[in-house]
């Protein structure tokens, strides 16, 4: 059985049609189905829905043997124990520093609030910038707003919801996309089939 680990959402609806070109089509859809483990056309395929953050951790331990995440997670993730070898290129987006418009620039320690903050401090770190890094789990765009942190460090896309909230880009961090990632033991074990999927997802891509 080859499992497969995915988020809901944007991966998710764009992943499936790469997916689908190597022949695994899932027989329920994870944003009706309450269903965490879904079987697909493919008899020994299953797709395994959790968070996004989740997926390199359960790619990692082997409980599932292969899975598709962002680049921004897997830099904060780290990496370990993962093949990373091909870039889907979907959902792609920008990694940013983002603060208040015309703000003027601050001659203290800035404090920075991220989900990012392994990718925010070691960004600061390569600049020799001292901050002080406040870990949040999501709204990031808030915290400026109501005094918790002179900068976030998020993935923008269109950049509204930072236009929004009367933020804008400052820096770029990195450009991201999903990377399909593979448990290091399953690319042995798992290799004919594994070589097969890479190779057909490989063209889905191209
Ligand atoms: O939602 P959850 O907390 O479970 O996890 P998640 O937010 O990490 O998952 P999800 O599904 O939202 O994102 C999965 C992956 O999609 C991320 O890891 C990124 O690699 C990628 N991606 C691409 C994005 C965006 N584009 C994006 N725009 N992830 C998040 N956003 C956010 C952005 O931060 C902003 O808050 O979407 C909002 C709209 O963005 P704008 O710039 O278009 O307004
Ligand atoms: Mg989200």
């Amino acid at each position: 059985m080859l499992k497969i680990a995915l988020s809901k959402g944007r991966i998710f609806k764009e992943t499936l049609p790469l997916l689908a070109q190597a022949g695994i089509e899932p027989l329920e859809n994870p944003e009706t189905s309450r269903k965490l483990i879904l079987k697909t056309k493919h008899d020994d395929v299953e797709l395994v829905i959790i968070r996004a953050t989740d997926v390199p951790t359960y790619v990692e331990y082997g409980a599932a043997d292969v899975g598709v995440a962002g680049k921004d997670v897997l830099l904060e993730h780290g990496g370990e124990g993962l093949y990373e070898p091909v870039d889907l290129k979907i959902a792609t987006c920008r990694l940013m520093v983002a603060g208040p418009v015309n703000a003027p620039p601050l001659h203290r320690r800035l404090r920075i609030a991220t989900k990012f903050v392994n990718i925010a401090r070691r960004y600061y770190a390569e600049k020799g910038e001292q901050v002080e890094i406040i870990k949040l789990y999501g709204s990031m765009e808030l915290a400026p707003l109501v005094g918790l942190a002179d900068r976030i460090v998020d993935v923008v896309d269109t950049g509204k919801t930072l236009k929004a909230n009367g933020l804008e880009p400052l820096e770029h961090i990195a450009d991201i996309s999903s990377r399909l990632i593979i448990n290091k033991a399953a690319m042995k074990i798992k290799h004919a089939q594994l070589k097969k999927l890479i190779q057909q997802l490989q063209q889905a891509v191209n």
